[in-house]
């Protein structure tokens, strides 16, 4: 008899997201919800729409063209179909200017984020772009150049397709990547403007219409405070590239279709956005936000993988059953969902906070917050993105290592989460860092109590996971505080302890709100949630220390 499987298929991503609609109707007040909810079962029909073209299309890659036909230099990458049309949906359907119309206050960070969480897995990795465009925005208002914030900004947020830019972030040079302060891009001055010489050794969607960037103005001393922020446009008025020569495109392992190029810096005409020093501070709004997005890209990631594994475990019939009765199969997405549930309402939490703090409603108490939870969140998403990724491949058998299912791209996308935007380790220093330069661990403190204060009876147990988590992280740190190379050496173990347990109480606060509404299946997330590693903390830190140096 002649057998056939039956592929995934993708209905309806907003309907099919339990967790997005229960979770906005808990955030968001009833009347926002109703204005909402049509746009986001809009882009919901658009992201299901396009699902098939992301499985045809995905061998289009960009292509540099370096030379004309008669022998100019011209550098034009020409963008594969899905990303040229990926720019007009971003504006039509408001993907950045939502947020910055601010339209619904401060809850409009999550009805942006809704719409990324939806759109994101449809359009092969457009959100990166977009991250940079929205992360552009929202440094040039941070550094209030007025001169910079009337030209540029209502392009970056525009909802007319023929008038809206994306923006480039140039940091990474030769030198490194999270050492950003060797940085060795050379500024100098020409009248009111400046010219940069240099190479830019990762520049990601390179086809952008300006860049932000650091270099380093001539005369200024080595280290992060002597880099300056500046605004480049990537072409002039003629459409020539504007002292930047495009060297060649990454051949990378995964975003394939996103256009990340090497560049040379030469005379490239920018501006001063804000100073002429300290450009890796200046930087760091749009750092922020590209995280946030990195965070709720891997969460979209991860549901999206699930959604298509929760469907072909109904169609595919294995052992005389169909997968989704067989209690094993079924143990093993009940994981996943836990693992995306978790990084869902952490990520969606970065979100909550990043919208109070631009609507200027936050407390002390959240600005302090939101300055853990973002590169904490960036973190422990981005890792649980590549392996969730990776089980989710897994369940559907060898049809997920086969590359014209679609299946395999969706890991290798995954992979760059825990990397660009800062890694594991250098986020786990920069929470040290954030802990060092705010309150210590209080923010945190409080955030775990505000969630697990009122957990269901029928939570406790799991509360109490969650809580004996937060209280070894705190002693650890507390009884180490003077010994940096240990502090150092555990940083990853540290955050990712954190960051599991704000999803663990995360997951306890949504559930217990849920549970009133009769929903259970949050409170059965939170608990197999707390069954899988949260305390990644020793005590011994000196065995894993020696051991370290024995096998380094
Ligand atoms: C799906 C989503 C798509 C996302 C789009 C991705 C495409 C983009 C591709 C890329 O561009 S990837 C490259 C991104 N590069 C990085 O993320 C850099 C990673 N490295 C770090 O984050 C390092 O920690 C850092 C460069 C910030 C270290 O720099 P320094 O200069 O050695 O750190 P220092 O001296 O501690 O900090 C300088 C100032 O910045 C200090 O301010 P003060 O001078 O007032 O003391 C710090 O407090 C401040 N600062 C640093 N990190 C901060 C921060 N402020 C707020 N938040 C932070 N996270």
């Amino acid at each position: 008899m002649a057998f056939f499987q039956t592929p995934p298929q993708l209905s309806d991503p907003f309907e099919q997201d339990a967790l997005l609609r229960s979770y906005l109707t808990r955030v968001l007040p009833d009347d926002a919800r109703r204005e909402i909810e049509p746009t986001l079962r809009e882009v919901s029909a658009l992201s299901a729409s396009l699902f098939a073209r992301t499985i045809a299309e995905q061998d289009e890659e960009p292509r540099l063209v370096s030379w004309d036909a008669w022998g100019n230099r011209i550098d034009r990458i020409d963008l594969t179909s899905m990303w040229r049309d990926a720019a007009r949906i971003t504006a039509e359907k408001g993907v950045i200017a939502t947020a910055y119309e601010r339209k619904h206050g401060a809850l409009s960070r999550i009805h942006q984020f809704s719409l990324v969480h939806l759109i994101e897995p449809a359009w092969h990795v457009y959100s990166c772009p977009l991250a940079m465009t929205d992360g552009a925005a929202r440094s040039l208002i941070t550094a209030k150049n007025k001169a910079l914030v009337d030209h540029a900004v209502p392009r970056l947020i525009s909802r007319n397709p023929d008038h809206a830019w994306t923006s480039g972030q140039w940091m990474t040079e030769r030198t490194g990547g999270s050492d950003v302060a060797i940085s060795q891009t050379v500024a100098k001055r020409d009248g009111d403007h400046w010219q940069l010489f240099g190479t830019k050794w990762f520049t990601s969607a390179t086809t952008s219409q300006m860049a932000l960037t650091l270099a380093r103005p001539e005369g200024n001393p080595p280290g992060s405070s002597g880099l300056a922020l500046f605004y480049v446009e990537t072409r002039d008025e003629q459409g020539k590239l504007n002292g930047i020569q495009i060297n060649r495109l990454k051949d990378k392992l995964g975003t394939r279709m996103v256009p990340t190029a090497e560049l040379t810096l030469d005379g490239a005409r920018a501006t001063a956005v804000i100073g002429e020093r300290d450009g890796v501070k200046h930087i760091t709004p749009m750092l922020a936000i590209t995280r946030t997005w990195n965070s709720v890209c891997a969460a979209s990631g991860m549901r999206r993988a699930l959604m298509l594994s929760s469907d072909y475990s109904r169609r595919r019939v294995a052992f005389g059953a169909p997968l989704a009765q067989k209690p094993l199969h079924r143990e093993t997405l009940a994981a996943i969902e836990a693992e995306a549930a978790g990084a869902f309402l952490i990520a969606f939490r970065s979100v909550e906070l990043l919208g109070k703090d631009e609507a200027d409603t936050s407390s002390d108490h959240e600005r302090a917050l939101m300055r853990l939870l973002v590169p904490m969140t960036k973190l422990v998403t981005g890792k649980q993105a590549v392996a969730v990724t990776s089980e989710a491949l897994e369940s559907f058998g060898g049809a997920g290592y086969v590359e014209d299912t679609g299946l395999p791209r969706l890991l290798r996308d995954a992979q760059v989460l825990p990397i660009w935007e800062g890694t594991t380790n250098v986020l786990s220093l920069d929470v040290l860092r954030g802990l060092a330069k705010g309150g210590g661990l209080e923010p945190l403190e409080r955030e775990v109590d505000r969630c697990l204060q009122h957990a269901h009876v029928s939570l406790r147990e799991t509360a109490e996971i969650a809580r004996q988590a937060f209280t070894h992280a705190k002693s650890w740190i507390a009884t180490r505080m003077d010994k940096r190379e240990i502090v150092e050496a555990g940083a990853r173990r540290f955050a990712l302890t954190l960051g599991r347990t704000i999803e663990l109480a995360l997951l306890i606060d949504h559930a217990t709100w849920a549970l009133d509404h009769n929903d259970k299946r949050w409170a059965a997330a939170a608990k197999i949630f707390s069954r899988a590693p949260i305390d990644m903390i020793t005590n011994d830190d000196n065995t894993l220390t020696d051991a370290a140096d024995l096998l380094s």
